[in-house]
């Protein structure tokens, strides 16, 4: 009976520790990529991005780039002006903060023919402390891990008591 609680307190901290952790999201995986084949919008409302992830756009830069772009030069597949273009066939991408970004090919048609994708970022939780502006991403992760941390340890503190209870009684 101890040893059983002992083990779930050490899967529930592990799985709160998994929680805290930054997830890297490689665009269009698995099963696509950021290519004219994969539809990017399915792949995107498929998963849940949060502060602290990266996105990975992993492809041949002979055929394709990244150009991150306004709402609107995303809506008409506009690369002109873009806010930032990537290039290396390999570019990790941070999610700072919360919010949308637009993400388009800049080779010609590509944009028209699929290859965008609107990546919504979510805060990490709806009861993290909201962090004061102009704090830095690394202090508001700092934050959300000792968060998850003390609860993980809280929990642990309560089941370790649990199994005191038992021996208690036996
Ligand atoms: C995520 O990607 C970055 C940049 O490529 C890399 O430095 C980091 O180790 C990766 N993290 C994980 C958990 O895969
Ligand atoms: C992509 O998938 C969505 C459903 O997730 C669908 O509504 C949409 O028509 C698809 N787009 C293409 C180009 O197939
Ligand atoms: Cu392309």
């Amino acid at each position: 009976m101890a040893f059983r609680k002992s083990l779930l307190a050490v899967a529930t901290v592990a799985a709160l520790l998994e929680l805290a952790g930054a997830t890297n999201f490689t665009v269009g995986a698995p099963g696509g990529g950021w290519d004219l084949k994969t539809n990017l919008s399915s792949w995107a409302s498929s998963n849940i991005f949060k502060i602290g992830d990266n996105l990975i756009f992993s492809y041949d830069p002979s055929s394709h780039d990244v150009a991150e772009v306004t709402n609107a030069n995303y809506e008409s597949c506009s690369s002109s002006n873009a806010i930032k273009t990537y290039s290396s066939g390999g570019d990790a991408i941070p999610l700072a903060s919360a919010g949308k970004r637009y993400f388009i090919c800049g080779f010609p048609g590509h944009c028209v023919g699929g290859m965008k994708v609107e990546i919504d970022t979510t805060a990490a939780s709806a009861s993290a402390p909201v962090p004061p502006p102009g704090s830095s991403e690394a202090s508001r992760k700092a934050i959300a891990g000792e968060l998850v941390v003390g609860v993980g340890v809280i929990g642990m503190m309560i089941m370790v008591l649990a199994d005191l209870c038992d021996i208690g009684y036996n």
